[in-house]
């Protein structure tokens, strides 16, 4: 059988590889061998290896594929409105996107940070920030559901997260933009060098997963980008890459990429916490959601903080550092024994590799060249442990595949180079097409990386699909990176703008996946735990339907007594406790897009009856041969 198959897939190779050459207009040529097509190829009916946990950049989701196929599962809505599934639509998921500015319903999620126990990936929960508002989401694993977000005061642009320490001890996030802080925020934007600050949030995580910011470190005006924390040696550090240290607050194309050098900030938080704990923390007034999902009845609740604890740097003298990195860091990375911070600066022809031990030594002489804001810069040759030196144009970020080499991905001169972390030589590199922003080993950043793949996340597509107008997919290559070379061994297209992904093995999640929601345990308050439980409910100008769905009729399926104007509010409930067989929700005429019920779920749709007339409902989700005929009306009459 195998034989086979290694032959019919040979040949189905050798013939793409003979279409591509004979249809593509231009471009560099890829030779697909039928190695690479059966390194890639999943059989009908087989699992992928890893999961691959994407961001969807502008369009605020996550995206689910398998490696190495590159099939798309799954998309989660994170910080966007769903229709396919009614994210944001439903009552009970509204208020998963309220923030301190009310509902909204868009952000722009870069990057996603697995938890890991020990260093390494656990498959519990997956954490995504929202940019533009700034919010980090934790997303539940066994559920591929959005459990819980969190918006974080006190920063603007919520790029430099979210990154985790070795044990999700916390989940780290640092502003892009210094802002003005406090009550203090009504000042003229000249006065940036006085009154904007920066902050880096310290997100407690607890064993359930649940978020909270534990403090907050005041740092000067400048923006941080990337970061992450310290493993093994390390561990109790974390590291973010600052630029725009000119502390420009226009033009930055220009002003802020002034200096040779911007800094690394290395952070030591288990001081930090020890000066929490000595009551160090100020309390400062602030303002900000946390919203969370209830497991028992499906419904997301949000409360609004109002206080924050802030530590501040230059009171509580050795707690941050600055080391001074090359041309406008991008990315900041620690490799897999702890030791070696590499940053990234994006306008650089190097990449320096710092050392944590000899950061240490250097702190504990007092090695430093000065103070910027207050704050003491490290000499940069004492905390240098060496140079790549010319990996080529625009280096970004790196990942790691536990043997010893780095992979950065240079967006520039678009290609992904491969060097000896000891030595400092590079040993390969490879073109992308085009234009590689992040780049993925699956467990890259973890202690103990799987190898065997890198992704590059590419910003630009051009000639590698069909056509599509103006507007083309941006794109995914698959290279296979256990020999020594590098080789390309598949193309594929993503949703939005993938930013950072982290692949990891399927068997750390699949043992523990839901899936099913018991009937038995929805608590959900309008849940009608059977036909005989259905009813409709007046309280003043709302009308309440208890409404159940199973294959194939809804119930009620006539609805009378709906006067215009008033709210209608259909909860429907699943009763199916067959695997994989929602049911949707919809309508005519109304706001809202469907909602998607799995079986043993409550979702609530609702309607505002502002017109007199009839008005036919549906499923929306083709559920069983009588799908079409799972359908109902609601009459409205005049008031
Ligand atoms: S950033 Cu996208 S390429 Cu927002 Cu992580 Cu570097
Ligand atoms: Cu239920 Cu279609």
């Amino acid at each position: 059988m195998k034989t086979i198959n290694r032959v019919l897939f040979g040949m189905l190779a050798v013939a793409a590889a003979f279409s591509a050459q004979r249809c593509k207009p231009s471009g560099p040529e890829q030779a697909l061998t039928g190695d690479a097509a059966s390194k890639v190829y999943v059989a009908p009916g087989k699992y992928d290896e890893f999961y691959n946990v994407v961001s969807g950049g502008f369009n605020g989701q996550i995206g689910i594929y398998g490696l190495p196929s590159g099939r798309l599962f799954k998309i989660i809505p994170v910080f966007s409105t769903f229709p396919e599934n009614g994210y944001g639509y439903s009552e009970e998921s509204k208020p998963m996107l309220n923030t301190s500015h009310g509902f909204v319903p868009w952000d722009d999620l870069h990057h996603i940070a697995l938890s890991t126990t020990q260093g390494e990936h656990d498959g519990r929960w997956a954490f995504a920030n929202g940019n533009n508002t700034p919010r980090v989401a934790r997303i539940d694993l066994r559920t591929f559901k959005t459990a819980e977000i969190l918006e974080l005061p006190n920063s603007g642009g919520n790029h430099s997260s979210p990154f985790i320490t070795e044990n999700t001890e916390y989940v780290v996030a640092g502003t892009r933009f210094s802002v003005p802080m406090g009550d203090n925020t009504d000042v003229p934007i000249s006065s940036y060098k006085k009154n904007f600050r920066g902050t880096v949030s310290f997100i407690k995580v607890d064993t359930s997963g649940r978020m909270n910011i534990a403090f907050q470190l005041v740092t000067p005006g400048v923006n941080f980008d990337l970061a992450r924390a310290g493993k093994g040696p390390s561990h109790g550090w974390f590291f973010f890459s600052c630029y725009n240290t000119e502390q420009a607050y226009t033009l930055l194309e220009v002003n802020a990429s002034q200096k040779d050098k911007d800094f690394i900030m290395a952070v030591n938080w288990k001081k930090a916490e020890e000066y929490l704990k000595a009551g160090k923390g100020k309390t400062v007034k602030a303002e900000y959601a946390h919203n969370t999902l209830d497991e028992s009845t499906h419904t997301a609740t949000s409360e609004i903080l109002r206080e924050v604890l802030q530590l501040d740097p230059l009171e509580l003298k050795d707690i941050i550092y600055f080391i001074p990195c090359p041309k406008s860091p991008h990315g900041c990375d620690v490799d897999p024994t702890g030791e070696y911070i590499i940053g990234s600066g994006k306008l650089a022809a190097l990449i320096p590799v710092f050392s944590f031990a000899k950061v240490q030594e250097a702190i504990a002489k007092q090695d430093f060249e000065g103070d910027f804001a207050g704050i003491p810069v490290i000499k940069y040759e004492s905390a240098l442990y060496g140079e790549v030196q010319k990996p080529g144009l625009g280096p970004l970020h790196t990942e790691f595949d536990g043997k010893g080499n780095a992979y950065t991905s240079m967006f520039v001169s678009s290609e992904i180079v491969k060097w000896n972390i000891k030595d400092l030589a590079v040993i390969d590199r490879v073109p992308t097409y085009y234009s590689i922003g992040h780049l993925s080993v699956p467990g890259g950043p973890t202690r103990k990386p799987h190898g065997k793949y890198v992704v590059a996340y590419n910003k630009i597509t051009k000639d590698r699909y069909l056509p599509t107008g103006p507007e083309l997919t941006q794109s995914a290559q698959l290279y296979d990176i256990s020999g020594e070379k590098m080789k390309l061994i598949l193309d594929f297209p993503t949703t939005g703008e993938p930013h950072y992904a982290e692949a990891i093995p399927a068997g750390l999640i699949t043992p523990r996946s839901v899936k099913i929601f018991k009937l038995e345990e929805n608590k959900h308050p309008y849940a009608a735990l059977g036909e005989a439980k259905t009813k409709v409910e007046r309280k003043g100008n709302e009308v309440h339907v208890y409404m159940t769905a199973i294959r194939s009729h809804l119930t009620p399926d006539n609805i009378e007594g709906i006067k215009q104007g008033d709210d209608v509010y259909f909860h429907v409930t699943n009763l199916e406790q067959d695997w994989d067989v929602p049911h949707g929700f919809a309508v005519k005429g109304a706001l809202n897009a469907e909602i998607l019920i799995m079986p043993g779920e409550t979702q609530t749709l609702k309607w505002k009856a502002d017109k007199v007339g009839i008005f036919p409902y549906y499923c929306t989700d083709f559920c069983s041969a009588l799908h079409q005929e799972m359908q109902g009306y609601a009459r409205v009459s005049a008031p």
